[in-house]
């Protein structure tokens, strides 16, 4: 390993010192499924979260002989049943479940199950198992999310007979989250003009569900909505400058805000660790290689910034006041750097600005990622190479709109 890499590495041990707290703190939704066999419980679990049943196993037997299995995987736990008819089962079922939740109570609240979804068939009927079942899900205290599956329909627009069983279902006086069924269809078919409908409504209306504090967890585990990842992500930015403004811009809390700001942006888009760390340090590794950022040689030295892209000449500049960006000279920022020595303010500014860029590029890197990966967290090989990318194509602009921004001044 040579010098670079050694330097290169920083941000990723950053990430990886915090990874596991952050994913402590995001927490873990745990959702438990219900309904028949066939019902499509699995299809819409994998549509929404991007589990697949087939491909991670049904999970462990919640007890021996039990008919009730838990897997979890990061910020997503489910709790699922397979091939039950569940009208003969109902009460084998019912009393698992309430043995499993009596035993979770003492547990913390991330270990407890927070939701159910009841699935019933859009055309199909209800039925008086349906609403013992939903009772007795209340009964344990879950909020009980009505769900209909595989309901026929018209790009989108339920059939008339589905309309019909959701108002049944919502006149009949149970208990369940918004009131009304949730209306599903999760397999588009050729042949018919059934549509994909109603998943998005069905997530908000689960982290809406969901106890408070672990919506985090909701928007991490789902794969569905970007969008909600994204405003995620900007939060976790906002949160890093707000922690830079409070705990000051000394060496030892800027690389755990770092830390923070980098893994819980690989968490809310399912980038694991070991790849998260890679991409960074071939990233940084890049931006050094154009000259973008520049490493000093050891942590305790003043800073030192050689010439960059930007065709400064060669300079160093003692400051004592942040040694830590001897780790991390970016010498686009040297000339704010410099005319603002005596100011601790501007220095912060600096430094914000520094933990802006770094949050936008990998926030940048792990969304491109995310919308072109299907369901699992795995990243390929050629998938770690298009995040190196687009972090470094992202950085470079960000600096060179800065450069342009401070030459015009
Ligand atoms: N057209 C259509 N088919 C679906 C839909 N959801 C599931 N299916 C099909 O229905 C069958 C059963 O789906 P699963 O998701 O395995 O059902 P499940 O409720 O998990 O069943 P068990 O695990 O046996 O309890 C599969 O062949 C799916 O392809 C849907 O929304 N529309
Ligand atoms: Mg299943």
């Amino acid at each position: 390993m040579n010098e670079q890499q050694v330097s290169a590495m920083v941000l990723a041990d950053a990430l990886n010192d915090r990874y596991e707290e952050s994913s402590q703190d995001i927490g873990r939704f745990n959702l438990a499924v219900f309904g028949p066999s066939g019902v499509g419980k699995s299809t819409l679990i994998n549509a929404i979260f991007g589990y697949d049943v087939a491909e991670t196993g049904v999970g462990e037997p919640v007890t021996k002989e039990s008919r009730l299995y838990f897997h979890d995987d990061g910020q997503f736990g489910l709790l699922d049943t397979q091939g039950l008819e569940l009208a003969d089962t109902l009460d084998e079922i019912l009393d698992a479940l309430r043995a499993m939740i009596r035993d979770l109570r003492s547990q913390p609240i991330e270990d407890q199950v927070h939701v159910a979804w009841y699935c019933v068939a859009g055309s199909g009927r209800f039925q008086e198992t349906d609403e013992r079942f939903v009772n007795a899900l209340r009964e344990l205290d879950l909020p009980v999310v009505f769900v209909m599956t595989k309901v026929p329909n018209s790009d989108g627009v339920p059939d008339e007979k589905a309309m019909v069983l959701a108002d049944v279902i919502a006149d009949a006086g149970i208990d369940i989250v918004t009131g009304r069924p949730v209306l599903t269809n999760a397999l588009g078919d050729d042949w018919t003009s059934d549509s994909v409908f109603g998943l998005e409504d069905l997530l908000h209306v689960t982290r809406e569900a969901a106890p408070e504090g672990l919506e985090g967890a909701v928007v991490a585990a789902q794969k569905l909505d970007l969008e909600m990842k994204h405003e995620a992500a900007r939060a976790a930015i906002l949160k890093a400058l707000d922690r830079i403004s409070t705990s000051g811009i000394t060496r030892a809390p800027v690389m755990q805000t770092w830390g923070y700001l980098l893994s819980e942006i690989s968490i809310i888009y399912r980038v694991r660790k070991e790849a998260s760390a890679q991409v960074l340090s071939r990233a940084i590794e890049s931006l050094e290689e154009e000259g973008i950022i520049q490493f000093g040689s050891e942590a305790s030295d003043p800073l030192r910034f050689g010439a960059g892209a930007a065709g400064a000449a060669t300079a160093a500049v003692a400051i004592g006041a942040a040694p830590f960006l001897a780790l991390l000279g970016v010498p686009i920022l040297i000339g704010m750097w410099k005319r603002n020595r005596d100011s601790q303010r501007r220095q912060e500014g600096v430094v914000r600005l520094f933990t802006q860029m770094l949050g936008s590029s990998w926030e940048e890197a792990c969304l491109s990622w995310a919308q072109a990966h299907e369901g699992s967290s795995f990243v390929t090989r050629s998938e770690e190479d298009a995040m190196v990318r687009d972090f470094v194509a992202t950085f470079t602009e960000a600096a060179r709109v800065f450069v342009n921004d401070q030459s015009e001044r």
